[in-house]
């Protein structure tokens, strides 16, 4: 079946999902964490019944002091470089076991789980390998906040451009990070694979409704999900759903799906919000002066273009979800 005509169960406010977390409270993520709001809303539309292999980083760090975890579903932490290996070695063996008749006969997603530096630069040959090799049951989901934030915010290839970080530091010869993110949904897609999706916890439906298609859907799925993180980003803690809205609004984060290789853009931003209102509320841009916005936002622009132009290219009609 075609990724687009596969149906799912969408989550809206009324098919919410009850019962516990299946990532518990107690956690050790700090106060306005969106990366552990992301990865929360996620789990809950997925159920328990699913395998997660978490690569290092802040979210297996937090969640899992030994003896203590947060995860009531089967859990395994692995390297920072290889949650995508080790997902897809799972896979391949639950598939053999339900084969065989000795497991359940049902399908059970398995989810790796990675940061943007687990993601686009130390694991990104387990990503592609994994995705080349068409695993039914595998989704991929990475929680990009941006840089690498477990171990004292260095940059990552994810770090917009201009970002202060610990090893892209703004001063008198340098304004910050000096490259563009590199685009991880473009190179995920780029595999063939049935299902791209970005997501925002700040549209919380959506996202929710993201993970249940990709559980769906048979074959690799790459999730790539925005993550703000009040402590490298220098926001107020308060402000993750804020700040989520205002990265779409602006056009910075783009809300799209790529099913067989047709596009969906969710969310038409006809008006964009200036991008330095996004910008001024976080001290990681504050060098930041009126001529760099100049550039930023022509540059925004002509992302965000590119994905409109996609989807006009290569449309599709998606199924009403059940
Ligand atoms: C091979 C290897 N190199 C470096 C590290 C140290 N390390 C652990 S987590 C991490 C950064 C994680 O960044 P990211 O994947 O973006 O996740 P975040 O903590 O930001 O959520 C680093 C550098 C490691 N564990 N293994
Ligand atoms: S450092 Fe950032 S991503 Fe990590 S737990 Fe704290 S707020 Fe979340
Ligand atoms: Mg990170």
């Amino acid at each position: 079946m075609r990724a687009y005509e596969t149906p799912f169960e969408k989550v809206t406010a009324k098919t919410f999902p009850k019962g516990p977390d299946v990532l518990a409270s107690g956690h050790r993520a700090c106060q306005g964490c969106g990366e552990v709001l992301a990865l929360r809303l996620l789990l809950k539309a997925l159920g328990p019944e699913i395998i997660c292999v978490s690569a290092t980083g802040c979210m297996e760090v937090c969640t899992a002091p030994f003896p203590q975890s947060a995860w009531r579903t089967p859990w395994i932490h692995v390297a920072f470089e290889n949650a995508a290996a080790v997902a897809a070695g799972v896979e391949s063996a639950v598939g053999i076991l339900r084969r065989k008749k000795r497991g359940p006969d049902r399908r059970i997603p398995v989810v790796a789980i990675a940061g943007d530096g687990g993601t686009a630069d130390i694991g990104i040959q387990a990503l592609s390998g994994a995705l080349e090799r068409g695993h039914e049951d595998f989704i991929y989901i990475c929680l990009d906040n941006e840089a690498y934030m477990n171990t004292g915010i260095q940059r990552s290839s994810e770090t917009p451009f201009g970002a202060n970080t610990t090893t892209s530091p703004s001063g008198k010869r340098s304004k910050g990070q000096s490259t563009w993110k590199k685009d991880m949904p473009a190179i995920a897609a780029a595999h063939g694979v049935p299902y791209v999706a970005t997501a925002n916890p700040a549209f919380h439906l959506d996202l929710m409704s993201k993970a249940r298609r990709a559980a769906a859907i048979e074959g690799p799925a790459y999730l790539h999900v925005y993550s703000s993180c009040p402590t490298g980003w220098r926001l107020k803690p308060e402000l993750a759903v804020t700040i989520g809205k205002l990265a779409v609004n602006t056009r910075i984060f783009p809300l799209y799906e790529v099913l067989d290789g047709r596009y969906v853009l969710n969310r038409k931003v006809d008006s964009p919000v200036p991008v330095s209102e996004y910008f001024k509320l976080q001290g990681r841009f504050r060098h930041l002066k009126e001529e760099d916005y100049g550039y930023i936002q022509a540059r925004v622009n002509e992302e965000y273009e590119k994905i409109v132009k996609l989807a006009e290219t290569f449309p599709v009609e998606l199924q009403a979800a059940s």
